[in-house]
């Protein structure tokens, strides 16, 4: 019994750490493009919080549940199944990206995944799709990502409100890395940001967001919960951006950055495996990143 729960924990944590290598890739790829010129506008990164999208979109059904993710998006949609050729394309303003290149880094669209870049904007618009899964009786629940900073949005109240009220099967999942930008949740939030779920009734339950597998059986528990008519959940996860903001602006210590990175996801779960195979696994997938990367420039070199 107890061999085949470790058997069970570990092919978790190998598909969880591929996941999160993935995400890592992906990511630390758009910041080189990002120095070298080939994208415009910006690019938010989730480099230190891989942890998050992983175990939460594993806890969902991809067909029937919906995510509506923020700024720092690449990951969930990642995470949620979407492929990183599509949105390395998209985030370059490829027209063979996800959105034809139209949507770029924060206006991602594909099947039941929305992003949307004005901070808490998708809480109202995520509570009414969670009406509109309910009145259809479809058993699909919505997970809405946002950060600690968005917490201080007006809409985002609203939004608990709403959800509480009508019993909504939604999912809040704050990924609070202690920063909006470059203020301190201290500086910017009075109270308790883990107890916000109190005043709408809304069981809110805080957790290390940089261990994969306690997120993913934390979100399982939170999603079944929301789709047995259990209403609204929060889950309050705590985290470490370490990377910047978006391109280069991070006003932020370098050592306590250093000091974080030793705790972050991927280390983490690096631990509890074989270290020839995570070995393996960085080389094939940083090689299956760069091959997509080059790809995209070959055909666009090609088009000119
Ligand atoms: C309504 C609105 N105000 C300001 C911004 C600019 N902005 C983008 S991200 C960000 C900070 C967000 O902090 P948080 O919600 O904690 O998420 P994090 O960036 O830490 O993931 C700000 C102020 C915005 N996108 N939308």
């Amino acid at each position: 019994m107890i061999l085949a729960m470790d058997a069970k924990r570990n092919d978790l944590l190998t598909g969880f750490y591929e996941k999160m290598v993935l995400i890592n890739t992906v990511e630390s790829s758009l910041l080189n493009l990002f120095a070298e010129g080939l994208l415009r506008g910006t690019v938010h990164t989730c480099l230190g919080q891989e942890a998050i999208p992983t175990g939460v979109c594993a806890a969902l059904e991809p067909g029937r549940d919906i995510v509506c993710s923020n700024h720092r998006g690449h990951g969930h949609f990642l995470a949620f199944g979407g492929e990183a050729r599509p949105l390395i394309a998209e985030i370059m303003g490829d027209a063979s990206g996800v959105c034809r290149g139209i949507g770029g880094s924060q206006h991602i669209q594909l099947g039941n995944f929305y992003s949307n870049g004005i901070l808490g904007g998708m809480s109202p618009v995520a509570t009414g799709m969670a009406l509109a899964e309910k009145r259809k009786g479809s058993g699909g629940v919505v997970v809405q990502f946002l950060g600690d900073g968005a917490l201080a949005e007006g809409v985002v109240s609203e939004a608990f409100n709403m959800a509480a009220l009508w019993s909504l099967p939604i999912l809040f999942a704050v990924e609070s890395n202690g920063f909006a930008q470059s203020t301190p949740t201290a500086l910017e939030h009075a109270g308790k940001l883990s107890a916000r779920g109190a005043p709408y009734g809304i069981p809110i339950t805080e957790l290390d967001g940089n261990d994969v597998l306690a997120v993913h059986a934390a979100a399982q528990e939170a999603v079944g919960a929301a789709r047995g008519a259990g209403g609204p959940q929060i889950l309050f996860m705590n985290t470490y951006r370490l990377g910047p903001h978006s391109k280069g602006d991070d006003p932020r210590d370098p050592a306590e950055i250093a000091r974080h990175a030793e705790q972050a996801p991927i280390p983490r779960a690096r631990a509890g495996l074989d270290p020839e195979w995570c070995d393996t696994t960085d080389h094939r997938i940083a090689a299956e990143v760069a091959a997509i990367i080059q790809g995209i420039r070959s055909a666009r070199i090609a088009a000119q």
